[in-house]
């Protein structure tokens, strides 16, 4: 802090400031020696201090106190919601000036580079909770813009349950785990969140998302976000538009399989904490475009819904998404609890340019927020987190709290004041934040608008833009979550909840379920309403294998030559490689020459952890990974995941043994062969091609696999 006095000239100018850089004095390196907090040295850090060898502990011991004290207190309260997250540094980019909407600073100049901090969650489980059950995904930016801070405090689906935010604290008490057992976690397969879904008619349109493919993400780096409510931009004229805010991925939208999910949910409870590190250490640095629907007083006459309704979307159809900048991830941070689990994020975060609307769910949110913080953070100073600090100057009259970080100069601490010469002033209007004058009246009342009251509309025009194996995922989501409630009733009102969106879908659940349709039938297929394509996650990412995960299952005696043409053919494309084998160590080729290293075994890397794999020939080799139970399941699993999957030569032979290629019968889509094996190029080609459509989910049906 300058002690210097203030000077009456300029507000100080807008300056570009690097947040990594700025971090810079708070990072530690580790030091030589040990000391205390006080900064006096340790000498022995294993024994406390006892009256005599054998004898009890001193409470004289500060140096025991010290360390055992600040270890009980080193864990602070987990995020009501979304407890379970990672994050990442970058920077984000605009295309070019959004100046005709916004006087938004950051959104001027394609030449300004703002940096962000994005923390990705899960809602339902605790901090310790599985990165891949179902669930929305928290995907939450902390833009360090030169005129302050804006977080676009987003999930990965652009509606949410409720419209009102007075009904939030019962929404989640019904989804966390129960509250006699605290049962289950990471899970909203349970009778209290169902009991309140089939009671809350609104949030028809939210648990379509919620059971499609869309809560069980790929990777993070593979999904949208979503600022969900309507918000403002507003121009230097004050003219405003109302916006709402998406981010794309471009490596595309992808799912998990429901299984894979579940299975990968043990055998590595990271998936995504470790997916967006590694992608972040190996410089493969994920990107979104940050995307905008721009809305004018007119255009919100025409729609047929209540842009003010967190429970809808603007059909893309509609109003397209415009592609106003980019986002890059590209440094992970030092220390965990230091940066992402201190991270505070607020809706009300905004800065001059963007504003609100009276969404009744974002108003709610304007208050939580900063009010979770004190709890979590323990107390109002929490913006002086280095995490949560802006990049350009704060000052104001706010003095004092728990954990004070500032030592302020000067007797002068209230405004307007005379003694400090008027300083500091107020900012003028360009460079403050001004409210849009939105002219608001009314009787005080609690009330919804009757144009908040269409629950199924949007619901069916969800169910109706998927292809067909999106609908099947959601039956079966449906299914399970419904298979896992133990109250019948419950079940049953969920379906007839379904019947309100489409007849097929409430049947198709009902009859996985043993339960008959009561009541009118629901909407039927040809019940008129637009469906959107764009909400389709299918054929998303224009083919990109960029960071797809390749297992190549090999053994001694592998057609080194074949595996090699194969491996160079897919990193090429950007994809990843690991060889899998029995055993760690070298692999000595048919061809002998020096070992190729083993990657890891079925056991440290099953097939749940790639997204394809590719057996090269080699007769040696395919009679190691017949006799091997886990190789078997390796391809059966990934078969049965709709993986794509190829094999050379000898290589077929263990598709063969486990029934994925049939004599006589043409291959399943995605199951691509060179019965001859060698450096097949061809073959090199198609495997990529094939994995750039991600999953082939239609082969699900055609074979039933035990894997
Ligand atoms: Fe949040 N939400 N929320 N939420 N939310 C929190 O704030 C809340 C809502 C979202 O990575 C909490 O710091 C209310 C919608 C994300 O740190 C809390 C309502 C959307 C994150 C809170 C909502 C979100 C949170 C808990 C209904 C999508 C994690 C810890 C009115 C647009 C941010 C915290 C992070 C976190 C309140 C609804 C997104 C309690 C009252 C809609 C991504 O303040």
């Amino acid at each position: 802090m300058n002690s210097s006095k203030p000077q009456d000239a300029d507000v100080t100018p807008i300056q570009a400031v690097s947040k990594v850089a700025e971090l810079e004095p708070n990072r530690e390196a580790p030091a030589a020696m040990l000391t205390t907090n006080q900064g006096v040295g340790i000498v022995d850090n294993q024994n406390t201090l006892k009256a005599g060898t054998r004898g009890p502990s001193l409470l004289e011991d500060f140096i025991y106190r010290e360390k055992i004290t600040h270890f009980d207190h080193e864990r602070i309260p987990e995020r009501v919601v979304h407890a379970r997250g990672h994050g990442a540094h970058g920077y984000f980019q605009v295309y070019e000036s959004l100046a005709p909407y916004t006087r938004a600073h950051f959104l001027q100049d394609p030449a300004v580079r703002t940096p962000v901090f994005v923390r990705f969650s899960t809602v339902q489980g605790s901090r310790g909770s599985a990165d891949t059950v179902r669930d929305v995904r928290g995907f939450a930016t902390k833009f360090y813009t030169q005129e302050g801070i804006f977080d676009l405090v987003a999930n990965n689906i652009p509606v949410f349950f409720i419209q009102d935010a007075i009904k939030f604290p019962d929404l989640v008490h019904a989804l966390k785990p129960e509250p006699h057992n605290e049962v289950p976690q990471g899970s909203t397969a349970h009778d209290t969140f169902w009991d309140y879904i089939s009671v809350t008619p609104e949030s028809a349109h939210m648990i379509m998302w919620a059971m499609s493919d869309r809560a069980i993400p790929r990777s993070n780096r593979m999904m949208e976000g979503f600022g969900v409510h309507t918000f403002r931009l507003v121009n230097a004229e004050g003219v405003s538009t109302f916006v709402k805010f998406h981010w794309k991925p471009l490596l595309g939208i992808h799912g998990l399989s429901w299984d894979e999910a579940q299975t990968l949910a043990g055998r590595d409870p990271d998936f995504h904490r470790r997916d967006l590190w590694e992608a972040i250490e190996t410089g493969n640095y994920p990107e979104w475009e940050l995307g905008l629907q721009l809305i004018t007083e007119e255009d919100m006459d025409k729609l047929d819904f209540d842009l003010l309704d967190s429970t809808k979307i603007i059909p893309e159809e509609i109003i397209p998404v415009k592609r106003v900048g980019k986002m890059v991830l590209n440094r992970n941070p030092d220390y965990f609890f230091g940066e992402t689990e201190q991270v505070a994020f607020h809706i009300g975060h905004v800065v001059p340019g963007i504003d609100f609307t009276n969404d009744p769910l974002l108003q709610g949110r304007l208050f939580s927020y900063t009010d979770t913080q004190l709890l979590r953070l323990g107390g109002p100073n929490f913006h002086q987190i280095p995490i949560n600090r802006p990049i350009n100057p704060v000052y104001n009259n706010q003095r004092d709290g728990f954990h004070q970080h500032r030592i302020y100069t000067g007797r002068v601490a209230y405004e307007p004041n005379t003694l400090a010469g008027g300083l500091p002033k107020e900012a003028p209007p360009e460079r403050g934040f001004v409210t849009y004058p939105d002219a608001e009246s009314g009787p005080k009342l609690r009330d919804r608008s009757h144009t908040f009251l269409d629950h199924y509309t949007q619901a069916r025009m969800f169910w109706l833009s998927m292809t067909q194996p999106e609908q099947d995922h959601i039956v079966e989501a449906f299914s399970f979550e419904l298979g896992r409630v133990e109250t019948v009733t419950v079940r049953a009102r969920i379906v007839t909840m379904l019947q309100q969106v489409d007849a097929t879908l409430a049947q198709r659940v009902a009859d996985n379920l043993g339960l008959a349709l009561e009541g009118q039938p629901g909407p039927t297929a040809s019940t008129e309403v637009m469906p959107s394509p764009a909400l389709s996650m299918i054929g998303t990412g224009n083919g990109t294998i960029r960071t797809r995960k390749v297992a190549i299952l090999a053994a001694d005696g592998v057609d080194v030559d074949g595996l090699k043409a194969m491996k160079e053919g897919l990193e090429a494309a950007g994809a990843l490689t690991k060889i899998i084998s029995v055993r760690l160590g070298g692999l000595v080729g048919a061809q002998g020459g020096p070992g190729l290293p083993i990657d890891a075994t079925p056991k440290t890397m099953p097939s749940v952890m790639f997204d394809a794999v590719f057996v090269p020939c080699g007769p040696d080799s395919l009679e190691v990974l017949k006799a091997n139970g886990d190789m078997l399941h390796f391809v059966m699993e990934a078969y049965k995941h709709c993986k794509p999957i190829a094999a050379a030569g000898y290589g077929v032979d263990l598709l063969r043994m486990t029934g994925i290629v049939q004599d006589g019968v043409p291959p399943q889509d995605g199951v691509l062969l060179a019965e001859k094996g060698g450096a097949d190029k061809a073959l090199a080609q198609q495997f990529v091609q094939a994995i750039g459509m991600h999953r082939f989910w239609m082969r699900a049906d055609k074979m039933q696999i035990p894997a």
